[in-house]
């Protein structure tokens, strides 16, 4: 079946992707808010290519959903699937620089050698009071009811740490069944709560003042600076992609100021 996207809002169409329900439950929670799609070059919201060997082809899919509406500068998701054991959602919820918000980041990545899995609130002035104590002083306590029945995914470089918040929900999976139940019943739930505790604070935002907005507008970029210079990703999207599709990804797409 060939899909073909011609807005960021089209339905992805990716089948047997592992991170289709988790796709769903954003799209759902979502739908409360009257949704405008982004203008993504259609080589962005939908790229297929094969590689591999002859004998050996190996299909790889990379989607690109996104929308914007009031409060909401960008929310955009990188969807990755190749075989079953390649598949990428990846998000990232921007907010707009009037509102007093953190990001929503979830990275949630199956490879060869495992899952890794992150979700977060992650802080606009991580040093802040008026910016994270009331985030962090809800969100914790759930961080620690998903987090205990996790392993922990380990030290995150030093330079990154200014970008997560405590609550950071971090872990590495070996593939296979017991891992697949550990996704179902820990990490779709925790997705889930996050995903709610951050729409409820959307809600209730108010516009703050003109100086507030610039110095969240400030950090912003330097978290939208460090996520593309740093990009993971960068190393296998160059592979199946080359390198100028893969920059104008990164800089164009997925991390926008
Ligand atoms: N990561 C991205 C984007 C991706 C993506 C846009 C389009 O920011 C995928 C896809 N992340 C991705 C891939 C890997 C990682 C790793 C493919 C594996 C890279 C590899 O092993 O080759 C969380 N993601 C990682 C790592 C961390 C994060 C800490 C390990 C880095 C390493 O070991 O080098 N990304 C990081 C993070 C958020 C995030 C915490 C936000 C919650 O999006």
């Amino acid at each position: 079946m060939i899909f073909i996207r011609n807005n960021s809002l089209s339905p992805l169409g990716i089948e047997e992707w592992r991170w289709n329900d988790f796709m769903s439950e954003l799209m759902s929670q979502l739908s409360v808010f009257e949704l405008h799609p982004c203008e993504i070059p259609n080589d962005f919201l939908y790229k297929k290519i094969v590689t591999g060997s002859p004998r050996n082809p190996l299909e790889v899919i990379t989607s690109t959903w996104a929308c914007k509406f009031k409060k909401i500068k960008q929310i955009r998701v990188a969807c990755i699937k190749s075989n079953n054991s390649l598949a990428v959602f990846n998000l990232l919820i921007h907010p707009s620089h009037h509102y007093d918000l953190p990001f929503f980041g979830a990275d949630f990545v199956t490879l060869p050698n495992g899952h890794l899995l992150a979700l977060d609130l992650q802080p606009v002035l991580k040093a802040d009071i008026l910016h994270t104590n009331d985030v962090w002083s809800r969100l914790i306590p759930i961080h620690n009811q998903w987090q205990s029945l996790l392993p922990s995914g380990g030290q995150i470089p030093k330079e990154a740490e200014s970008f997560f918040s405590p609550a950071f929900l971090w872990t590495r999976l070996p593939l296979g069944n017991k891992s697949d139940r550990t996704i179902t019943k820990v990490i779709k739930p925790a997705f889930i709560e996050y995903l709610s505790f951050y729409i409820k604070l959307l809600k209730s935002s108010v516009k703050v003042s003109s100086e507030r907005s610039l110095q969240l507008l400030e950090g912003q970029k330097s978290y939208i600076t460090y996520r593309s210079t740093k990009d993971p990703a960068r190393g296998m999207l160059t592979r199946f992609y080359g390198k100028d599709w893969t920059e104008d990804y990164i800089h164009k797409v997925l991390f926008q100021i």
